[in-house]
């Protein structure tokens, strides 16, 4: 008998099904509660059980709508929950996470609670639209076919005018980067009003696409309440952009889908940018994977999702569960590893998201990068362009200088002798500046 009643959610010989939902949390019980007991109120709190047994609750319902516990894993404090897909709107994030991610954060017998990843069925994952273009039609418009693409924030993050962010965005083009973008804070501020924004930088681009005959890219941050990140989706797509930028995350889900719907129409590309992701992801034992979260952002749509740098950057994030992530939201199919990707997901053909390694990178950060997360990636570089002790076409020419000896396979140090933005990178974020700037 448990605190439900006769509903008994435990079932060990359990195996899910393709109309299963399944779920694994890292569960951290308060003292005197089991990991079962745990489970069971997990399972109970997230679907159709309350904090005692009901009268109103009828044979039916218990039946078809409830979820089974099918793994206790002691040892490493991991449960897997097979949740009914009936129990759940097709289509409607919101509404998923808030069975799934939500109440059950709350509990009192829970001192920790974690959503380490979700196994969508084939119904609820075929009941959203997934990336527009994805990786080959990001490829296809931007005519980079085979190296990552290299891009740069405009900084400071804040401050600029709208006259002086669309210079610095041609010089970062004209230095030979391929993408420019707004910052997640940077909205529409006094001094540097959106409409005023775009109207200069698409112009700017315009003149950089003619002097270098290289299509370049502006990810304008939308970011805003969602009826005016629709008219400024509008205005972007009016002025010749291909993408828009949401903050996914301080949107919330809810207006990234209807983002993503009214980016079908305007036939625009998103850039997710993750910012508020740490509040969730930090902590290993409470919260949210970024898997998870990476998960939802392929399945919704985004084209392009800040992911980490694997420890090259200043953001936190390990080599194995940056790659783990780089492969969800790449991959066909994923089968469970049982240490990042603890559950199987077939994507069903939902298209791949293109990763984003963004945070604390410089010029030097680039073969490492490459040899650790691979060329189809997007790598940008704030303070590392904008950072040069020349400027910030100086520095996204020494950018591009490090991708081209490391597609050649030359050394940095031996491509600077006659590169000499790249030189000059070297200097400053080298290992002997390091040494000079820690005498
Ligand atoms: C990078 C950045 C990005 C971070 C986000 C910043 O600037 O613009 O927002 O990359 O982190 O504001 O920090 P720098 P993540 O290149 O100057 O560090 O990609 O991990 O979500
Ligand atoms: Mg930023």
């Amino acid at each position: 008998m448990t605190i439900y009643g006769n509903l008994d959610f435990v079932d060990k010989h359990y195996k899910p099904t393709k109309t299963d939902v399944r779920l694994a949390y890292t569960v951290t019980p308060i003292k005197g509660t089991t990991l079962v007991r745990a489970a069971e109120y997990i399972a109970g709190e997230s679907s159709i059980g309350t904090w005692t047994k009901i009268m109103t609750m009828n044979p039916h319902i218990a039946k078809t709508l409830k979820p089974h516990i099918y793994k206790v894993d002691k040892k490493r404090s991991v449960v897997k929950i097979a949740y009914p897909e009936l129990l759940f709107e097709p289509g409607n994030m919101p509404g998923i996470l808030s069975s799934i991610a939500g109440n059950i954060y709350g509990m009192k017998e829970l001192s920790k609670l974690r959503l380490d990843d979700i196994g969508f069925s084939d119904k609820l994952l075929k009941s959203f639209k997934g990336p527009q273009f994805g990786i080959a039609g990001i490829r296809k418009f931007t005519k980079v076919k085979n190296r990552p693409l290299l891009g740069t924030i405009v900084k400071p993050k804040v401050g600029l005018t709208s006259e002086q962010h669309a210079d610095i965005a041609y010089e970062a083009w004209i230095g030979g980067l391929d993408i420019v973008k707004d910052d997640e804070n940077l909205t529409s501020m006094s001094f540097n009003n959106f409409d005023k924004r775009m109207k200069l930088t698409f112009a700017a681009r315009r003149r950089a696409e003619k002097e270098t005959g290289e299509v370049k890219i502006y990810l304008a941050n939308i970011t805003a309440e969602t009826d005016e990140m629709k008219r400024r989706a509008k205005l972007v797509k009016k002025l010749g952009g291909e993408f828009i930028m949401i903050d996914i995350l301080t949107a919330g889900w809810a207006s990234v889908q209807t983002i993503r719907n009214y980016a079908q129409k305007l036939g625009l590309a998103i850039h997710a940018h993750r910012a508020m992701h740490g509040a969730l992801t930090r902590d290993k034992k409470h919260g949210m994977s970024m898997l998870s979260i990476a998960k939802i952002s392929r399945l919704i749509g985004v084209d392009q999702l800040h992911i980490g740098t694997a420890n090259i950057g200043k953001m936190e994030g390990a080599p194995d569960e940056v790659l783990a992530i780089e492969r969800e939201i790449e991959k066909e199919v994923v089968y469970a590893d049982e240490v990042h990707h603890a559950l199987h997901q077939d994507w069903h053909g939902i298209k791949p998201v293109l990763a984003v390694a963004s945070g604390g990178l410089s010029p030097l950060a680039i073969p490492k990068l490459v040899s650790l997360m691979g060329t189809n990636i997007v790598m940008q570089f704030g303070g590392g362009c904008h950072g040069h002790p020349d400027g910030t076409r100086a520095g996204a020419t020494a950018i591009r200088q490090s991708w081209d000896a490391t597609e050649q396979g030359i050394s940095l140090s031996q491509y600077a002798k006659n590169h000499p933005e790249l030189a000059r990178a070297l200097m400053k974020w080298g290992k002997k500046s390091v040494k000079k700037r820690t005498k």
